[in-house]
């Protein structure tokens, strides 16, 4: 028997660490969750291998142009952004996914170290050794890991300038005062050296954002019930996704798209701590995407400390990119 090694040699397997298991048990917070008078899931929890892969699938419909857009701001001012972070950073992937994003980055910035995060450790694992093996010449690292609560950098994370890379408009997932929290943290967690690349999506026509979040094809709603299967993985709970249904829209007052399942008829669901009857008609609240404008994104980036703000958006001003800058005088002129 020859060994595997021999016939195929380990290329650049990148380093890989599971934060996931040693941070927080989801079961407390979901049984929780569950259980309070509006029951609502945090959204974080969408993202298992499946999810993830539904996520890929609505960024390229028709109706969630998002991923386009931000991906057409960026290249266009990609040689700005490049020069005003300088090169050699660490560029740190919050929310990585399939890291596709950022590896359009790689050839513009040349971090000296690409790390990967993300919640979805089997997808992430998958999708960085490939992308390790596209990119041999660049060091990675990822990990499995929930950034929501703090973004915890393990020593394996190489010193040097950071660049954080937070696209796709995740923010909009924290409410506003949880994503200024947020910012602020990520203006710890970059340094005095550091920046901030973050993909912001804006408030536009009702129209256009409840179909963006209610596709006729039904993505999204396979999307937001996917995320009972994986609580049922969590939680040993025994929801029926066939009990539920997708909801999903824009919510003006509130400036924010909001998802809910809704109990197509009377249910109990039950799992090893506790149990809860849902009415038919009752919502389990899944996700809110908070929408902002430039004037509100730049406001709240200058207010949790970053010296400055450069900002990109398409011609119809429906995405925006933002470079923040923690220091005064890494601004060019
Ligand atoms: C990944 C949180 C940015 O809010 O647009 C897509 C997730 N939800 N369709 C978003 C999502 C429904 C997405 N984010």
């Amino acid at each position: 028997m020859v060994p595997d090694e021999v016939l195929a040699p380990p290329r650049s397997t990148p380093q890989f660490i599971d934060l996931l298991a040693t941070t927080i048990d989801p079961r407390p917070e979901l049984t929780e969750a569950l259980l309070v008078p509006r029951a609502f899931i945090p959204p974080k929890y969408f993202y298992d291998s499946l999810g993830s892969r539904l996520f890929e699938a609505i960024c390229v419909l028709p109706e969630y142009p998002l991923t386009r857009t931000e991906r057409a701001i960026v290249d266009a001012h990609v040689h700005e952004i490049a020069a005003r972070i300088g090169p050699g950073s660490v560029l740190i992937d919050l929310g990585a996914g399939n890291c596709e994003k950022a590896e359009r980055l790689f050839g513009w910035l040349a971090p000296t170290q690409y790390v990967a995060i993300d919640i979805a450790a089997d997808f992430l694992r998958d999708r960085l050794s490939v992308l390790a093996e596209r990119n041999p010449q660049h060091s990675m690292l990822g990990i499995a890991q929930d950034f929501t609560q703090a973004i915890e950098l393990p020593a394996e994370v190489a010193s040097g300038a950071r660049a954080i890379f937070y696209p796709g408009s995740s923010i909009g997932n924290f409410a506003p005062d949880a994503a200024f929290a947020f910012l602020q943290r990520t203006r710890e967690a970059c340094g005095d050296d550091g920046h901030l690349l973050l993909g912001v999506d804006l408030v536009k026509d009702k129209s256009l954002l409840d179909l963006a979040y209610d596709d006729p094809l039904g993505v999204t709603a396979a999307f937001n019930l996917n995320v009972l299967r994986n609580v049922n993985a969590l939680l040993v709970s025994d929801f029926d996704v066939t009990d539920w249904r997708h909801v999903g829209f824009f919510n003006s007052e509130c400036s924010r798209i909001e998802m809910h399942v809704e109990a197509r008829r009377d249910v109990t669901v039950r799992w090893p701590a506790a149990e809860r009857a849902f009415a038919a008609g009752d919502r389990i609240h899944t996700e809110n995407s908070y929408k902002y404008t430039p004037e509100s994104l730049r406001h709240m980036l200058k207010q949790a400390g970053y010296a400055w703000v450069a900002m990109y958006t398409d011609e119809a001003s429906n995405f925006a990119v933002a470079l923040a800058g923690a220091r005064i005088n890494a601004a060019p002129t």
